[in-house]
């Protein structure tokens, strides 16, 4: 399923020889994920957990800021419940309030439940609304609980606004990227409590700004099986160093008049200067591994870089060879046209599904 450039097939044999290798052409070379900070090699599974705190500690404290532990206190209140799909499904919608008194916050979700005896697996959207799976129904057919959250509820997502999970926890320098990650974490909390929910299949999928964050918790979250980020671009799936033609750079990305507060503050230095950055993106879906991560992008969306996730694909491949995974945990997916979330994305996301829960 995986599809290589020639040039990205040269960088992994270079990235196998040395840490430091230069790549053909004028793209400068990246870090390579089994080698530590301080120049020692991952020998073992053991120096992979080690050398994974690493990488997730980078990732954290240069590119999306720190986040909290899950709140010790939170429920969910059932707001209402209906039939969907002539009664294939309940539509169930829920209101989850984290924390207590003056500083508790609340962020909406909607679970589209199969209306049938059985565990299902699960597929988790963050998105300002619910109710935007366009293939929702065939999902439940197949055997899925849709769980929809508005991300929006915890941070707005605009430039001068403190969303209410951030005035909750002042301690943390989470960007509104982290703090939409962390709401898709605690709807794995509510779901794990379902009896109709299979604890072993739980996938997180996001589109654009969304399918940065779809890739950010998995790989931050161990309870997710799958990755599915569509269309992520830069602080998602594709490799700040190499761009392809027309692609979203760092400084555009961390422009303060732009989307500067969707990150940590200290990115923004590295703009210019990718190439002292300790990390890139193929470490971000290198965290993922062994789990399985399926991109899915469109060849024309040149902004997102599909040149670089097929690289950032192609660089974390020797972290799923060395936990023996199988190549196929760790995939893309290019299609023709445009920046869009598109049924045809949903559909190869749900072929890739089947084939890993055996659907
Ligand atoms: C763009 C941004 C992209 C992507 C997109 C979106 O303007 O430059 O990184 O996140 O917005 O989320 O729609």
């Amino acid at each position: 399923m995986r599809r290589h450039h020639s040039l990205s097939f040269t960088l992994q044999i270079l990235l196998l020889f040395s840490a430091s290798a230069s790549l053909p052409g004028d793209e400068p070379p990246l870090p390579d994920p089994l080698v530590f900070n301080d120049g020692h090699r991952v020998e073992t599974r053991e120096d992979w957990q080690h050398r994974r705190n690493e990488i997730r500690d980078m990732l954290l404290s240069i590119e999306y800021g720190s986040m909290p532990l899950a709140p010790e206190k939170w429920n969910a209140v059932i707001t209402s419940e209906n039939e969907a799909f002539s009664g294939k499904a309940i539509d169930r919608r829920v209101t989850l309030t984290f924390g207590e008194g003056e500083k508790a916050f609340t962020m909406r979700a909607g679970f589209l439940i199969p209306d049938r005896p059985g565990k299902f697996a699960v597929v988790i959207k963050n998105d300002v609304a619910i109710g935007h799976v366009s293939i929702a129904e065939r999902l439940i057919e197949q055997g899925y609980i849709v769980a929809e959250y508005v991300r929006t509820d915890l941070d707005p997502d605009e430039s001068n606004i403190t969303g209410p999970a951030q005035k909750a926890y002042p301690a943390e320098d989470w960007g509104t990227l982290a703090v939409w990650a962390w709401g898709g974490m605690r709807i794995i909390d509510y779901v794990m409590g379902l009896p109709q929910v299979n604890g072993e299949q739980i996938a997180v999928f996001g589109h654009s700004r969304g399918g940065k964050v779809a890739l950010l918790t998995g790989a931050l979250d161990d309870r997710i099986a799958v990755s599915l980020p569509n269309g992520s671009g830069a602080g998602g799936a594709a490799l700040y160093r190499n761009q392809g033609p027309k692609a979203e750079s760092l400084a555009a990305i961390t422009d303060p008049a732009r989307f500067g507060y969707w990150f940590s503050s200290m990115l923004r230095s590295f703009a210019g200067k990718e190439e002292t950055l300790p990390f890139d993106q193929h470490f971000l879906r290198a965290l993922v591994a062994p789990r399985a991560v399926f991109s899915t992008d469109a060849r024309g969306d040149l902004w997102a870089n599909p040149q670089g996730t097929q690289e950032a694909c192609d660089a974390a491949a020797s972290v799923y060879a060395f936990l023996g995974a199988p190549e196929s945990a760790n995939a893309c997916h290019f299609r023709d046209g445009e920046h869009d979330e598109t049924a045809e994305d949903w559909k190869a996301a749900l072929r890739f599904m089947n084939d890993l829960f055996g659907k």
